[in-house]
């Protein structure tokens, strides 16, 4: 299987919560190779673009505040069948739910129904990558 690149964030809850080592050592525990990594603090109109597909939902508007709530680690990563794989790695979107064993289910915490706190992000498809990569590194 062709390498591929995915984008991951680690959410502000996670650089708040000093799991961003954590979460890194699985990544390179995995094997997959960090091309580009960097703290971000995104504006509104990054994250728009970012969470266009969500636009309108009920949990948009806490989402991008949330967003906004502290920095973010963005990572450019590499490896075979990095989009699945990291998903995998992260979990199931509400961390209350989330396997042992991966990074929402381990470290992540029923905040409250605040499923926006689930300490990383993933793309979710090669188009999904290659349009979230384009934001966050350009
Ligand atoms: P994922 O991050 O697993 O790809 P998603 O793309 O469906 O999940 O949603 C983006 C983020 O929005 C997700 O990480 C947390 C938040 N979110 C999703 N569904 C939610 C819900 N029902 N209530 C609150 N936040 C939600
Ligand atoms: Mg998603």
């Amino acid at each position: 299987m062709a390498t591929e690149e995915t984008l991951v964030l680690v959410k502000p809850d996670g650089v708040a919560r000093g799991l961003t080592g954590t979460i890194l050592g699985r990544i390179e525990a995995k094997g997959y190779a960090l091309v580009d990594i960097r703290l971000v603090e995104p504006d509104r109109d990054v994250l728009a673009a970012h969470y266009a597909e969500h636009e309108g939902k009920p949990f948009y508007e806490p989402l991008i505040e949330f967003m906004m709530s502290g920095p973010s680690v963005a990572i450019r990563l590499a490896g075979d069948r990095v989009i699945e794989g990291f998903r995998s790695l992260a979990g199931t979107t509400d961390p209350t739910t989330a396997a042992p064993g991966t990074i929402r289910g381990d470290f992540g915490r029923d905040w409250g129904l605040k499923v926006q706190q689930n300490l990383v992000h993933g793309s979710d498809s090669p188009e999904s990558a290659a349009r979230e990569l384009s934001i966050w590194f350009g």
